[in-house]
């Protein structure tokens, strides 16, 4: 009649964790190395690289207050304030500024609107793609924005729903 030694148990609880150590460790220099080579480089790849690109939007009233021109009109408070990138690329909106802003699309405007043209629910984040509509909601000094995909070419117009008066607005270009 079989019985289950002390030693043998112990040898049944070891034996998996012992072959699945090395099995992880490689897993995870494999993930280590598979993320290294897709680290974005900061602007698209000049020779037309596969390697998706991340491109940062600077979110700051106080510190790009001038008058500056974009395919919809003047605009201030974002830098760069006509961002131009290619297809696939990836924008994140960064509030470096001391107090709240917003990042917010504008629709299929071409020019800045001369009335309002956002509404409260803008004030909660959204969307995830440049052509579907999207807002970075609220962003509050030193807060990043969702990561929005470039996914169209286009010309996309956006502003902040505080300061879209004080002529806080900018383009993104996706070609
Ligand atoms: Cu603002």
């Amino acid at each position: 009649m079989p019985t289950l030694q002390p030693n043998e148990r112990s040898q049944t609880f070891f034996r998996p964790s012992k072959y699945a150590a090395p099995m992880n460790r490689l897993g995870f220099l494999l993930s280590v190395m598979l993320f290294a080579g897709c680290t974005p480089g900061g602007l698209p790849a000049a020779g037309g690289g596969s390697s998706a690109a991340t491109v940062t939007i600077d979110v700051n009233l106080t510190n790009h207050g001038s008058l500056a021109p974009t395919p919809g009109g003047q605009g201030l408070g974002y830098a760069p304030i006509v961002a131009t990138v290619a297809v696939g690329t990836t924008i994140r909106f960064t509030n470096s500024d001391g107090f709240l802003h917003t990042a917010t699309s504008l629709g299929s405007a071409t020019t800045f609107p001369s009335g309002n043209p956002f509404s409260p629910s803008q004030l909660t984040q959204s969307g995830t793609t440049l052509s579907g509509g999207w807002s970075s909601g609220d962003l509050p000094a030193g807060s990043s924005s969702q990561s929005l995909l470039a996914d169209k070419p286009g010309t996309y117009l956006y502003g902040c729903v505080h300061h879209y008066f004080a002529s806080m607005r900018a383009a993104i270009v996706v070609h």
